[in-house]
């Protein structure tokens, strides 16, 4: 077989990034491969088995009716966390309140989590990619834990990524030196290296924008958004932003959720969705914006707050974005 490098092989290979490493952030990410494997086996067989489709009678948070392959995804990460250690809480879209690991094996981990356990989850019943994103920050106090340590700015995450359940599935992340992909071997149920330093190109011809909120954009993006069709450039929207990031990383690109009258902070989540995806797209080169400041450097206030988001190539990102 070619030389193929697991995630195991890699995460390893890598501790090394880190002089103090003592190996805790490795296996958190173990823990989170690990429920990715069991989340994709359950997202890939949805169709077949009627328990996983459909909706519960349960609303989260949002207001949105939870998929059960919603519910069971948040289930698994959730445990998979518990029961590795490094983690000592969890904040997660499915969730009001954080959870706070009271488990002995967990209580004291240094660790905390901000997770979308399946983003895009509407678009389960009709076979389109969804995802997971996930975002994580070293606990600030070792002797309690707060909604503070959910409340850091972006810039403080110490590693972040997102898994993209699709014609494969793959896990892509960073703890802050450069981005690298990884696809899911089914028939090994091993995650493989397969884009080694992910760069985003710096211009792109392709916009993602919900244009059926046209006419409530600010001023400026409805003036980018007919610049973007003047130039013939690509409308890619598929309604679910694990997917349209993804496709935007490898081939440049912009996603835009900006804020509507509806949405005056706009849709997506400032913590487990823009927080972690504007990581991973600054260090593969691009940017991420919420229209008036890097999204990194927005100081959160509420666990689920909303966000406008500009994020993609630098080029698209700094048209898009100026006045
Ligand atoms: P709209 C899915 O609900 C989601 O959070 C993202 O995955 C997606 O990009 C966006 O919302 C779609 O929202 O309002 O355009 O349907």
């Amino acid at each position: 077989m070619a030389n193929i490098k697991t995630l195991a092989e890699f995460i390893v290979e890598r501790q090394k990034d880190f002089p103090f490493a003592t190996g805790d952030l490795s296996r958190l990410l173990t823990s989170i491969r690990l429920a990715a494997k069991l989340v994709n086996r359950e997202v890939n067989k949805a169709g077949l088995v009627d328990e996983i489709l459909g909706e519960t009678n349960v609303h989260n948070i949002q207001g949105e009716r939870q998929q059960k392959l919603d519910v069971y995804a948040n289930e698994r990460f959730i445990s998979a966390m518990r029961n590795q250690g490094e983690v000592c809480a969890i904040a997660s879209e499915e969730n009001d309140d954080p959870i706070i690991f009271d488990h002995p094996i967990s209580r004291d981990g240094k660790y905390v989590v901000a997770m979308d356990p399946l983003d895009g989850s509407s678009n389960i019943d009709v076979n389109v990619s969804i995802g997971t994103i996930f975002s994580i920050y070293r606990r600030l106090d070792p002797n309690k834990v707060t909604l503070d340590d959910f409340l850091q700015p972006g810039t403080q995450q110490v590693a972040a990524g997102y898994v993209i359940y699709g014609s494969s599935t793959m896990l892509v992340y960073t703890t802050g030196h450069g981005v690298n992909g990884f696809t899911l071997d089914p028939s090994i149920g091993v995650f493989c290296l397969s884009h080694a330093d992910m760069k985003i190109p710096n211009d792109g011809s392709i916009y993602s924008v919900n244009e059926g909120n046209y006419f409530d954009f600010p001023e400026n993006v409805r003036r980018y958004i007919d610049d973007c069709k003047r130039s013939k450039l690509s409308a890619r929207y598929i309604g679910s932003l694990v997917a349209d990031f993804h496709r935007n990383l490898l081939k440049g690109g912009i996603y835009m959720y900006p804020s509507t009258a509806k949405a005056p902070k706009g849709k997506l989540r400032l913590l487990y969705e823009a927080n972690p995806l504007a990581f991973i797209m600054e260090q593969a080169g691009g940017l991420a914006s919420d229209g008036n400041q890097r999204i990194l450097e927005v100081q959160p206030t509420e666990l689920h707050q909303r966000c406008p988001l500009f994020i993609g190539s630098k080029a698209m990102v700094e048209a898009a974005t100026k006045d």
